[in-house]
């Protein structure tokens, strides 16, 4: 079993800003974990238009305050975001937030980020795997 806090992330590597200053994001789950997904609170910054595209991951986001608009750049389809908003990137959507107020979300994605990666020109992460340990448990190993 792992326990952590926020404030055990806050401020160490875990914690990541966006290089343009319109986010910020605690990776409470990485690859390192060895579970198979990460998991992240991502806050991101009032007034702020963000373009994501998750070229090598599917990501779920909920929404867990703050309120914004999200766009399929895909279908040029708007959404509204609000507190228990969700929305499930199953098909690897170039997609846009637009942050009224400031947002607080949780992400999850498949295959887990690293932590290393950087969004490369077209926002993308690059897909990387951590080996797994040997001598290890595996996930749903019963002892
Ligand atoms: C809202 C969203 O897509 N968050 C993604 C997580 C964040 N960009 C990160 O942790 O890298």
């Amino acid at each position: 079993m792992i326990v952590r806090t926020t404030a055990e992330i806050t401020g160490t590597e875990r914690d990541v800003a966006d290089p343009l200053g319109n986010w910020r994001s605690k990776r409470i789950v990485l690859g390192g974990d060895h579970v198979g997904f990460s998991f992240h609170e991502t806050t991101i910054n009032a007034g702020s238009t963000n373009n994501f595209h998750y070229a090598n991951h599917v990501e779920a986001v909920w929404l867990v305050e703050g309120e914004g608009t999200l766009t399929d750049r895909e279908t040029g389809e708007t959404y509204p975001l609000a507190p228990g908003s969700m929305y499930l990137l199953n098909g690897h959507e170039r997609h846009t937030v637009k942050a009224d107020t400031q947002m607080r979300m949780l992400c999850v994605f498949n295959p887990p980020v690293v932590g290393t990666e950087v969004h490369d020109e077209n926002g993308v992460y690059p897909l990387v795997t951590v080996p797994e340990p040997t001598g290890k448990h595996s996930v749903g190993a019963t002892s």
